[in-house]
């Protein structure tokens, strides 16, 4: 049989922050709502979860990257939400987002989790946070706590507690 390592879901103890774009508050919010209830649920306590403002997506990776490095996160989750629609800058916007989150998340010793959401229209993005195609709010929490647990195991320490 060959070893196999996974991440848990369930983490007592750990710290998350999560970064919320206010831009389409409407969509984010909600997913905000979907990943807090995710953590809750999955046994982190309410006071164990931070959640930052920013004014938008483009703005998400800088402030990822401080609450990464400052050391009282075990988790950095991303939410947001881009819409095609709405903009004629949405490459720029939604691409900066995604490569920002991800070399943050390259660097960074604990996981970014990224739940930007980049759709076509208003409706897409209303049926990803908390409608007919689930909460990606929620999935990215839970992302951010598999990923810590496995974290910790690569690692050979504790997750950040
Ligand atoms: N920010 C978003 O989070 N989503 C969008 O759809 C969006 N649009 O459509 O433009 C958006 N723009 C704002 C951007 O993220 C920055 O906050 C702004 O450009 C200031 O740097």
């Amino acid at each position: 049989m060959p070893r196999t390592i996974d991440g848990q879901l369930s983490a007592r103890g750990i710290k998350v922050a999560i970064v919320a774009a206010r831009f389409n508050a409407f969509i984010v919010d909600r997913l905000v709502e979907g990943a807090v209830d995710a953590l809750t649920r999955h046994g982190v306590a309410d006071g164990d979860i931070t959640v930052v403002h920013c004014p938008g997506a483009f703005e998400i990776p800088q402030v990822a990257k401080r609450l990464a490095d400052g050391g009282e996160y075990g988790a950095v989750v991303c939410l947001g939400s881009v819409i095609r629609g709405a903009t004629t800058h949405y490459d720029y916007v939604a691409g900066h987002a995604a490569y920002g989150i991800a070399e943050v998340a390259m660097s960074a010793k604990v996981p970014v989790i990224f739940g930007v959401l980049t759709t076509e229209n208003i409706e897409q993005a209303v049926e990803r946070a908390g409608t007919k195609a689930g909460n990606k709010g929620w999935d990215a929490a839970l992302a951010a706590l598999e990923m810590a647990s496995l974290y910790a195991q690569l690692d050979g320490g504790g997750p950040k507690r």
